[in-house]
């Protein structure tokens, strides 16, 4: 039976905690496989509660679903209880969440080093979620990271914490006047939190791999999206992570051989949160009414995202480096209520016409949209069920997008609640 991936399209936040829950109803298994306490994953239950996810998966609020933090994700341990706590409070069952033992820790250190590294960078700043994303990919990469599967050896724990901070306080203290961490209150910390998550520590690849042999189904839910991708992104304005389809292999230790469908989420204009280039930027009143339509603030920083039109080139290069096979179209009802609504389907850079995303970061940067502008509509879609039931220009929206991307829609989203969605054959 197929693994499924969900990615989100765009800068992030097109929607995928939402489409996640939707697809829990089909799938056993949900697995975050990248990035981690960054994410802001938003699901309304028909209930109305609504849910903030940041790094557990957003399966976990279907009951039954078994649910996976992949080894390509990194774990900030004290969030992770605290996100757990946060849901049980609520009345949710988290006994179904596993944690690959290979999955890297958020150290105190990185957090330290990701805010100071942003203050100190000034203007030319990333815009980063201050997490300590970063930094423990860094050291991932650099081969002095901490795994999960350390909480439960003291000693080993104690000696990388002890190699780790040599160099860290030495940043720290010297380039950041900032205090110098001790080494046994970090482990004493880590040991005390990990202590109250070992039972969750397994080896997850064993686990999804049987499960797929055994005929269940796996979605791997990307967080942040396809031009926040550290390879295929708008670097170096990106996460350190890889959310495009490719990082759901590597993030869950599944062959990509597995997944038969990479559903790519997609919202009918484009935000972005962070700094970086955003060609269909709007600066002006229209931007502020998108966002204020829009509900456009991070789910997990608080911060206003930015807003422009849908941008088809993005879309096209979505559906290449992910091999999208097709898309939920989400917040298309924000849309309502304007006289035309323009999609961006190139660029002209330097005077040049191109069609496809511009090769050098330079480029990106000079990119300016060519717009086509399509009629707009004024109905209120938050009660549309069938795709026949949209007005003749919003669908009209909606076909122009699949002609523009190459990847077929199929499915839309017309509100923020579960059953506020258009599924189409
Ligand atoms: P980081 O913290 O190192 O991953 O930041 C690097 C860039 O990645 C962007 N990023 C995001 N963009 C959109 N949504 C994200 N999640 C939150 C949300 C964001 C929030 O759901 O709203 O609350 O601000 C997310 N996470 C990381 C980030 O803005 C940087 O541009
Ligand atoms: P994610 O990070 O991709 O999961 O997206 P976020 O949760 O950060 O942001 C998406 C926001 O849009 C959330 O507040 C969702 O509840 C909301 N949302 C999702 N789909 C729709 C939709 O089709 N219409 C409207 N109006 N809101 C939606
Ligand atoms: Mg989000």
């Amino acid at each position: 039976m197929p693994a499924i991936v969900l990615i989100g399209a765009q800068w992030g936040d097109e929607g995928k905690g939402k489409a996640t829950d939707i697809l829990a109803g089909q799938v056993q298994w949900v697995v975050r496989y990248q990035g981690g306490n960054n994410a802001g994953h938003t699901v309304v239950l028909p209930d109305g509660q609504d849910f903030a996810l940041h790094l557990i998966p957003s399966g976990i609020l279907t009951p039954g679903m078994r649910n996976v933090i992949g080894n390509g994700v990194v774990v900030d341990p004290g969030v992770l209880l605290d996100e757990l706590s946060g849901l049980e409070a609520r009345g949710v069952d988290t006994s179904n969440l596993m944690i690959s033992a290979d999955a890297h820790l958020i150290m105190p250190y990185h957090v330290a080093i990701d805010k100071v590294t942003e203050r100190f960078l000034g203007k030319a700043k990333i815009g980063t979620t201050g997490r300590g994303i970063g930094p423990a990919y860094q050291d991932k990469v650099a081969r002095v990271g901490v795994r999960v599967a350390d909480v439960l050896d003291e000693k080993i724990l104690h000696q990388k914490v002890e190699a780790a901070l040599d160099l860290k306080n030495q940043i720290l203290v010297k380039v950041y006047n900032r205090r110098a961490l001790d080494v046994d209150e970090v482990v004493d910390t880590v040991l005390a939190h990990g202590r109250r998550f070992a039972e969750r520590i397994a080896d997850t690849r064993l686990l999804l791999n049987k499960a797929l042999e055994g005929g269940e189904t796996v979605l791997l839910e990307g967080s942040q999206g396809t031009l926040l991708d550290v390879d295929h992104g708008t670097y170096p304005f990106v996460t350190s992570s890889n959310p495009t389809s490719g990082g759901a292999a590597v993030g869950s230790g599944i062959g990509p051989n597995k997944i038969t469908r990479v559903i790519g989420i997609l919202k009918a204009y484009t935000t972005r949160v962070g700094s970086g280039p955003f060609p269909t930027e709007l600066l002006d009143a229209m931007g502020e009414h998108l966002r204020k339509a829009g509900g456009e603030v991070g789910v997990t920083t608080g911060r206003p995202r930015r807003c422009g039109w849908f941008d088809a080139v993005i879309g096209r290069y979505a559906v290449r480096v992910n091999g999208i096979t097709d898309f939920f179209l989400t917040k298309l009802d924000v849309l309502s209520g304007l006289e035309s609504v323009p999609i961006c389907v190139g660029y002209e850079v330097d005077g040049k016409r191109v069609d496809d995303m511009p090769m050098t970061q330079t480029d990106v940067h000079h990119a300016q949209p060519v717009y086509e502008e399509l009629p707009g509509w004024f109905e209120d879609l938050s009660a549309c069920r069938t795709f026949d039931e949209l007005p003749a220009n919003a669908r009209a929206y909606v076909q122009r997008i699949e002609e523009l991307t190459g990847a077929p829609v199929s499915a839309i989203g017309v509100g923020p609640g579960r059953d506020q969605t258009i599924t189409r054959d």
